[in-house]
């Protein structure tokens, strides 16, 4: 007999129904993880919280599991998916803002890698925080870069990478750009797992950005200074 079957949800206390969204998460349980985050919101908790302490988490612990050879590329799409099902109740909240425009951004997952969850949540954080976000998807060449560049005239464009082998791809596009000479009408935001500030600063991006939060407070403030100079000038 399944033990899981057993277990409602709505009855658990906030951390045990947060470790059991963990456990559902692992196991790929979309419908679980949809019910965990609604009862979550239903609770008062934040999307943000229920983001990253019910959903992050818990595909950090699948991250760890992958690594380790406990876990397959099978199950880790499963858990995926039971991710983006809670991130699509999530989404609404955390774009709804009557907040200003703040700017425009660009957003791809880069060339060789189809990794979206992480750059789907800065997408989504962004919104929220006001930009225009227009996302380029996963796979984005430097010629679908140029594109959307020429296409929605962004002040930032916003690269993810989440393998050791595809981040070099993020210097191409921005020597490209630098080839052109415009690669200084944006702000060049990086991010991914396996980046760090030292390599952001390597390949010439303006940030490294370690999260989703992190990459809002430093488009804002980026933003900010782009505008001061502007207005210097
Ligand atoms: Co992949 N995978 N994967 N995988 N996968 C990793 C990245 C890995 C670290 C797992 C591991 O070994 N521990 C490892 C990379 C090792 C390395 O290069 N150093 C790995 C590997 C090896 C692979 C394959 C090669 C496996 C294989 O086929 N043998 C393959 C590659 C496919 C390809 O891209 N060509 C592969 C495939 C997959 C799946 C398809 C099964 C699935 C992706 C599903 C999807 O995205 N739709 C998958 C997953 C889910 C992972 C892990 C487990 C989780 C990634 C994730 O979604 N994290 C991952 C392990 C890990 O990262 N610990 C792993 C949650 C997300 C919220 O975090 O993406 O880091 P993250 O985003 C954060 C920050 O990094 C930051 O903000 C986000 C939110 O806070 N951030 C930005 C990200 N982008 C940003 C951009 C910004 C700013 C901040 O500015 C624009």
């Amino acid at each position: 007999m399944n033990d899981e079957a057993e277990i409602i949800l709505s009855e658990l206390n906030d951390d045990d129904l947060v470790l059991q969204m963990h456990d559902d998460l692992y196991d790929g349980l979309k419908d679980e993880i949809s019910e965990g985050v609604n009862i979550l919101l239903g609770r008062g908790w934040t999307p943000y919280d229920v983001l990253t302490k019910a959903l992050v988490e818990a595909m950090r612990i699948v991250g760890e599991d992958f690594r380790d050879g406990i876990l397959f590329v099978p199950e880790v799409l499963l858990a995926a998916g039971a991710m983006k099902g809670g991130m699509g109740i999530l989404r609404p909240l955390l774009v709804e803002t009557g907040a200003p425009k703040l700017g425009t951004m660009v957003v791809g997952t880069v060339k060789g890698d189809i990794h979206d969850i992480g750059k789907n949540l800065v997408g989504m954080m962004l919104e929220g925080a006001g930009f225009e976000v227009f996302d380029l998807g996963i796979n984005t060449d430097v010629d679908q870069f140029l594109a959307a560049i020429e296409e929605h005239k962004p002040d930032i464009i916003g690269m993810s990478a989440l393998l050791t082998t595809t981040m070099p791809y993020m210097k191409v596009v921005i020597d490209t750009l630098k080839e052109k000479g415009i690669r200084d009408d944006f702000i060049i935001l990086v991010g991914g797992a396996p980046l760090n500030a030292e390599f952001g600063a390597a390949i010439g991006a303006d940030a490294y950005c370690r999260d989703a939060a992190v990459a809002v407070e430093t488009a804002k403030e980026l933003m900010a200074r782009k505008h001061n100079q502007q207005a210097s000038s």
